[in-house]
């Protein structure tokens, strides 16, 4: 079963010499080959409800008073004749900046998406799209603190009674604190950099898979951005620390510093440990989730690297001179070094490209941006281990 996950065609490790890959032995991916044609899109308007739709909103009539939009269904008509899809609905959490923001205006500025930018400061978010020019009618601000549960649970409700079908999710957000010298915690308890990063995504995409497997949108996703830090077979990933979830002692001792570690491992506090950690349980999750419910429910379930965007808020805790030296050093040392615009390019290929269907994929990007499926590290490709976390992870956030 394992095998089956593991990416085919190319073995080698993803390093700075991505580059030098074949291409022709990769997938060429275009950011052009979205579900729709421009001349075939439809406008988001509640005027036309189709009965899938229709039977749809019924299931949820106890609040259809509340709901502000509908989408209308899938296939509707148009006056030459013509089938037309509706606008997909993408919820991307942490997309107030960096790659979040660029992947929302990517999918929104295709005309085809609208965006549910899923932030912990909504004035934040608000001001974002605006200054990069997201137009009103393609996003949606909604608020999410992932470092809280309670914040998660309610955000689902909120989404669920908008009555808006859902069609891809990005879990996104992450926080990095390479400098804290104690671990700091999140509304429950557990350790800030996992508990936001791994366990509040975990809640945020179990409760929404439901929604996922009811849309009726040709492709169903769910994408949940991982990293080449978190993998050590890669140059990037053998920079110390390195992560290393153990045996997971630490997550299921509760990761609250107290009567367990902090670290998930059980080992000392280490803010940049921790942050690799939760990447590696992001990639693992994914393929958890594969495992379990792509059969079932045919959503298509993928992680990514898009490329050291080194210039995005993700660095701000660190020192200054570290801010100042990583965007030259990624760009003319290691060579890869992506744009805020190119790496939300990528994502949003993830999201929507018809050519990236495939489930239970780590997607990367060579030099020329055609998209690959990449080799996990051994750890972060332990179904053993994948298996163990979801069900120690569905503990601490309360679903067994
Ligand atoms: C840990 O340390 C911390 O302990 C932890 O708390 C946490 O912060 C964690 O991952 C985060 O880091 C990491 C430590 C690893 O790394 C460093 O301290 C190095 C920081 C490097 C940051 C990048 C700046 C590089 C500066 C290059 C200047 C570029 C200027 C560009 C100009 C372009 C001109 C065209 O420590 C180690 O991994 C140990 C080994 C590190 C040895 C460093 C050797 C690296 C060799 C790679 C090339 C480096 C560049 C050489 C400079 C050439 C200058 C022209
Ligand atoms: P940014 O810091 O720019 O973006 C992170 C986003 O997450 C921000 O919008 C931030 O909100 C949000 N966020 C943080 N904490 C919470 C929370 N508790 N609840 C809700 N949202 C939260 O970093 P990047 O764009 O670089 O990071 C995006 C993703 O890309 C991360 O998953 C990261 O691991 C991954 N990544 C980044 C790489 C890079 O080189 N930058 C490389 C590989 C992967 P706010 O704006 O309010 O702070
Ligand atoms: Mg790394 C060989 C290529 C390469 C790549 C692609 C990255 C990506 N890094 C590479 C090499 C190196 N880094 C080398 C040789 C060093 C030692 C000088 C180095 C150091 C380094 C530091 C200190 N790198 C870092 C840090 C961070 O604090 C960043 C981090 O680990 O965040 C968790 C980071 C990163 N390097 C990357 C990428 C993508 C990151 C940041 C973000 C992330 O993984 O999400």
């Amino acid at each position: 079963m394992a095998a089956s996950l593991l990416p085919s065609g190319i073995s080698s490790l993803h390093n700075n010499k991505e580059g030098k890959l074949n291409s022709s032995s990769l997938k060429e991916a275009s950011f052009n080959g979205a579900f729709l044609s421009k001349n075939l899109k439809s406008d988001f308007t509640p005027l036309f409800i189709g009965t899938k739709e229709l039977r749809r909103k019924s299931s949820l009539a106890p609040i259809r008073a509340q709901t502000a939009t509908v989408a209308p269904s899938i296939n509707e008509a148009t006056q030459d004749g013509k089938k037309t899809l509706r606008k997909g609905n993408v919820i991307i959490t942490g997309a107030s900046s960096g790659l979040g923001l660029a992947t929302a205006k990517a999918l929104a500025d295709t005309g085809e998406w609208h965006v549910i930018m899923a932030c912990r400061n909504f004035l934040k978010a608000e001001k974002s799209a605006k200054s990069v020019g997201i137009a009103k009618e393609n996003y949606t601000v909604m608020h999410l603190d992932l470092s809280s549960l309670e914040s998660v649970r309610q955000f689902v409700d909120t989404f669920k009674r908008s009555g808006r079908p859902l069609d891809a999710l990005v879990c996104n957000a992450a926080i990095y604190l390479p400098t804290a010298k104690e671990p700091t915690y999140t509304a429950e308890g557990f350790e800030l950099s996992v508990g936001t990063n791994h366990l509040g995504h975990f809640l945020l995409s179990r409760l929404l898979l439901d929604d996922l497997q009811k849309s009726d949108y040709p492709q169903k996703r769910l994408i949940i951005v991982g990293s080449i830090t978190g993998n050590t077979n890669t140059l990037a990933g053998n920079v110390p620390p390195k992560a290393n979830l153990g045996d997971l002692r630490g997550l299921a001792g509760g990761l609250n510093g107290l009567n367990s570690s902090a670290m998930i491992d059980g080992g000392e506090f280490d803010g940049a440990k921790a942050y690799k950690d939760s990447k590696v349980c992001n990639m693992l999750t994914m393929q958890e989730f594969h495992r379990r419910y792509h059969e079932e429910t045919g959503v298509t379930f993928s992680s990514l690297y898009p490329g050291c965007i080194a210039t995005t808020g993700l660095f701000r805790e660190h020192i200054p001179l570290f801010r100042l030296l990583f965007p030259p050093f990624q760009k003319y040392i290691t060579k890869g070094y992506v744009s805020e615009e190119e790496a939300g390019k990528r994502l949003a290929q993830v999201v929507s490209d018809s050519s990236l269907t495939k489930s239970g994929v780590y997607w990367s990007w060579n030099k020329n941006s055609a998209s690959f499926e990449n080799q996990l590290s051994q750890e972060a490709s332990d179904a053993e281990k994948a298996r163990k976390l979801w069900e120690v992870s569905e503990k601490l956030v309360g679903l067994a």
